[in-house]
């Protein structure tokens, strides 16, 4: 009893002392500077032993960058790929365009279109104000930027009505406000919400106040970390352990235009190949090679899609990366091209250790290349992973990735069609640090930096150098690259997934969130391993996990060694029915998600999107961390405990379908819907024009035919409802449609194709447009299907182009008539089709008279 008191009290007592003295005596803060005269786009500031620089990139972008001494070091960064910002005029007698710097005794001002930024000189501390002079962010009046040695750390004011999203993969809830994390790559197996550091490290996040939002990128690629209000309650504050105080700030305020700006400084996901966005199926591990071709001729039989089968260690001989075990795999050729008839791609493992074998090809070639990472004494790094004592190739070095790519030869010939990038944390089998020792050497510019600078970065130039060697090897065919571990911009190259979770409900929830904070961090084509990696799911649970999963932007089911089978069919027949319906679901929506895809890599805008990023106004979206966007017009609540099948579900603000019932509901509300097993909560916003395509067992077993565009009109009207409008009250929404051959880079050079469809309701029916096509590429002679929902009696007639249609008495019929439409009364939907010929189409559905 007294033992407990006295450690309360003393407790009471540290605490106390923490609060009043949030840093110990030994950081510096950075004091008093004074200003250079500003040139172009830049100030620079200089202390006593302190250097500051402020450059405006844009008028909604200023970098910040503060170091100790005289001079910054060499500014090279991993992650940035813009640097080329356009400087808008010299300061002073400029265009409006141009930054205008004020100075006085005491302050500095930066004044560009969209932000006023103040930097007060003594001590050095910068606030960010909006053009009408509302605060945006500011340093702690306290606490600005200090060093504790190696260390460097800036804190922030933190308003009590700011809340704070991003981080890349972290676990936990949304909104971060209140926690604090650490950004250092790190293998976890059996991580849970709570774990912290996990596979990846991007260290940018996103501030949302009242609305508007801000973003902050901490360029920093040594062990980093982010506290927002964890140790202090009205404090925010980021730092790392080395390096420069070198961050980007972005000023929204909308929160896409934060993205937006984010991914333009580092980089977007390329638009992925049409078969990485099918169904995917992995374990660990599939072999022999019977064993490969059974799963293979399960999903065809049963007639459920799928598109790729991974390939995990076993298939390696003694985990030699870039071979094969010739006993589970005689001919990996024969096998590969069996698959790839029936339409499967396969994607196998490589981890980044090298075996120390000096009969090996790739250990002797890499010793003869001075590839590895070295020690401060000259030897090698020697680590111990799957395949016993190992070397690690220095990323760092350009001249190593290209060799590390040029490995791939030999898979690729044996007709592989991605690779899976694993234990690039790097990740080494020895405790306590599970990783490589600090002071390992890597080359990094010619500047020789230990580990402690280089490993939040040596997954992402693994993928690096592996994408380039797939590019260069097969140089007109987009590859799939997925990476464990990552940095900022890491999606540049390669797809994400969240590492080794556990078949457990709270996983599937917590994939949800993370996911939704990956595609706010930049990482658009993120998946976690559907059904849960660790253990073993229940029917129940993998059958609902499978629907959230066919959401997730990379689609894969994964499990670990030894446990149950987890395939589609695995839990019996009803169960499988399910699942194949789940699966059907994202093929029959491809050409929508591929067309999400192809907008995230224009303007990073994510797939899976969190709320927020809609409706950042609306305190009920923003603090959504079970539901999400998927693309621009769905809404997806995916049931995410056991034993429900009803399932309460946010609807923001506007009018939505009922994806299954069509049944409308005018947010913003909480509404309670059906959720049976087989059946997630999904609904349509009004006004959507949903390009879908029919179901194919793989992405290329046939061209899509026909193209339908599923429109939802808007409105309280409805056509065909009888009722007369006026010609004013019609209601328009239209769609960009994106297409292209969904495998090659001659997009790029304008061989892809854009139409516009335009839906607009009539004072006496519903007319659609699409546009002719732009581009020059072609697909096969093909259908146009039109879907128009919540049409509540039969039209009068239909015409095409002026010419009236045939009415088809049967969906039947109309599958077989080359043009006509149909009208099903039960579901209360109209199927126009016609031809589609690439050329501008209308059509018009016309009331009863
Ligand atoms: O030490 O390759 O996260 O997906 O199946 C474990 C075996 C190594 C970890 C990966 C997991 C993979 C497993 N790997």
């Amino acid at each position: 009893m007294k033992l407990r008191l006295l450690r309360h009290a003393f407790g009471l007592v540290l605490g106390l002392a923490l609060l009043a003295l949030p840093l110990d005596a030994s950081w510096q803060d950075i004091g008093p500077v004074k200003a250079s005269p500003p040139a172009e786009n830049q100030i620079m500031f200089h202390g006593a032993g302190t250097i500051v620089s402020l450059t405006v990139l844009a008028p909604d972008l200023v970098r910040v960058r503060m170091a100790r001494g005289t001079a910054f070091g060499p500014d090279y960064s991993y992650a940035v790929v813009k640097t080329d910002w356009p400087v808008p005029g010299p300061a002073g007698h400029a265009t409006s365009e141009a930054p205008q710097f004020t100075q006085t005794a005491t302050s500095v001002t930066i004044r560009t279109l969209k932000l006023e930024v103040r930097a007060q000189l003594s001590p050095f501390r910068l606030a960010l104000y909006d053009r009408n002079g509302g605060l945006i962010s500011k340093d702690d009046d306290d606490l600005g930027t200090a060093w504790d040695g190696a260390r460097v750390r800036t804190w922030k004011w933190m308003p009590e009505d700011e809340h704070y999203f991003g981080l890349g993969e972290k676990a936990g809830p949304l909104d971060k406000r209140g926690r604090s994390y650490a950004m250092w790559n790190t293998d976890a197996y059996g991580w849970d919400a709570s774990t912290d550091p996990l596979y990846q490290s991007i260290p940018f996040y996103i501030g949302l106040r009242q609305g508007r939002a801000y973003g902050v990128f901490f360029d920093n690629t040594y062990r980093s970390s982010f506290d927002m209000g964890a140790e202090s309650p009205d404090r925010a504050s980021f730092g790392a352990e080395g390096g420069e105080m070198n961050y980007y700030f972005f000023y929204g305020p909308d929160p896409k235009a934060v993205l937006g700006r984010y991914t333009e400084l580092v980089g977007r996901t390329p638009l992925p190949a049409r078969w990485m966005l099918g169904y995917h199926q992995c374990r660990y591990s599939y072999y022999p090679e019977n064993m490969v071709r059974f799963i293979a001729d399960n999903f065809r039989q049963r007639h459920i899609p799928c598109d790729a089968i991974f390939f995990d260690i076993h298939y390696m001989d003694g985990y030699r990366v870039f071979t094969w075990d010739k006993s589970r795999f005689p001919d990996p050729p024969k096998l590969l091209s069996d698959l790839r008839q029936e339409g499967f791609r396969a994607v196998p493992i490589i981890d980044p250790g090298i075996k120390i074998d000096p009969n090996y090809f790739a250990y002797q070639e890499g010793v003869k290349g001075d590839d590895f990472v070295k020690m401060p004494d000259g030897k090698p790094f020697v680590g111990a992973v799957w395949p016993g004592e190992c070397n690690f190739p220095d990323f760092t070095q350009p001249r190593v990735r290209e060799w590390w790519g040029s490995l791939y030869k030999g898979l690729l010939a044996d007709g592989v069609a991605g690779i899976w990038n694993d234990m690039d944390e790097p990740a080494v089998f020895r405790y306590p640090s599970k990783t490589m020792p600090p002071d390992a050497i890597f080359w990094d510019q010619g500047l020789n930096s230990p580990h402690t600078k280089i490993h939040n970065v040596y997954g992402m130039l693994m993928s690096e150098g592996t994408r380039d060697g797939l590019l260069k090897l097969h140089p007109n065919e987009r590859p799939l690259v997925i990476t464990r571990a990552t940095y900022a911009g890491g999606q540049r190259y390669a797809a994400v997934w969240t590492g080794d979770n556990t078949s457990t409900w709270d996983h599937l929830r917590i994939s949800v969130q993370e996911l939704m904070n990956m595609g706010l961090s930049g990482l658009t084509l993120a998946g976690a391993d559907i059904g849960g990696f660790a253990l073993s799911s229940t029917p129940e649970l993998y059958t609902r996990w499978l629907e959230a999963g066919i959401f997730y932007p990379y689609c894969r089911t994964h499990t670990e060694y030894g446990s149950r089978d987890q395939e589609p069919w695995s839990y019996g027949n009803r169960i499988t029915d399910i699942n194949r319906k789940s699966i059907e679901l994202r093929y029959h929506l491809l050409p929508y998600l591929y067309n999400a895809f192809h907008e995230a890599s224009e303007t990073g805008i994510p797939v899976m999107r969190a709320l927020l990023l809609d409706y950042p106004d609306d305190a009920t979206a923003v603090d959504q961390n079970q539901e999400f966007l998927f693309g621009d017009d769905l809404l997806v609540a995916p049931v995410l405990k056991d034993g429900e099948i009803t399932w309460d579900v946010y609807l923001p603000r506007g009018e939505w379908y009922d994806y299954w019932t069509d049944q409308r509901t005018t947010g913003p509300k909480h509404v309670t819907v059906s959720a049976p097993l087989d059946r997630a909560p999904i609904f349509v916003r009004s006004g959507a024009i949903v390009p879908t395509q029919q179901v194919v067992q793989y992405t290329d077993q046939a061209p899509i035919d026909p193209l339908t565009f599923e429109i939802y009109p808007q409105g309280t009207h409805s056509p065909g409802s009888g009722q007369a409008q006026s010609p004013e009250s019609g209601q328009t929404s239209s769609r960009q449609y994106y297409e292209d051959d969904g495998i090659s880079f001659d997009y790029q050079r304008g061989v892809s194709l854009r139409e516009t469809v335009t839906a607009q309701e009539e004072a006496h029916g519903f007319r659609i447009e699409v546009s002719a096509r732009e581009g020059s590429y072609t697909p096969p002679a093909r259908s146009l299907v039109f879907k128009v929902h919540a049409v509540r009696v039969q039209p009068g007639s239909v015409e095409t182009d002026g010419r009236p249609l045939e009415f088809q008495k049967s969906l039947e019929e109309l599958g077989q008539a080359s043009d006509g439409w149909a009208y099903d009364a039960e579901k209360m939907v109209v199927w126009v089709k016609v031809p589609d010929r690439g050329v501008a189409v209308t059509a018009q559905i016309k009331d009863r008279q």
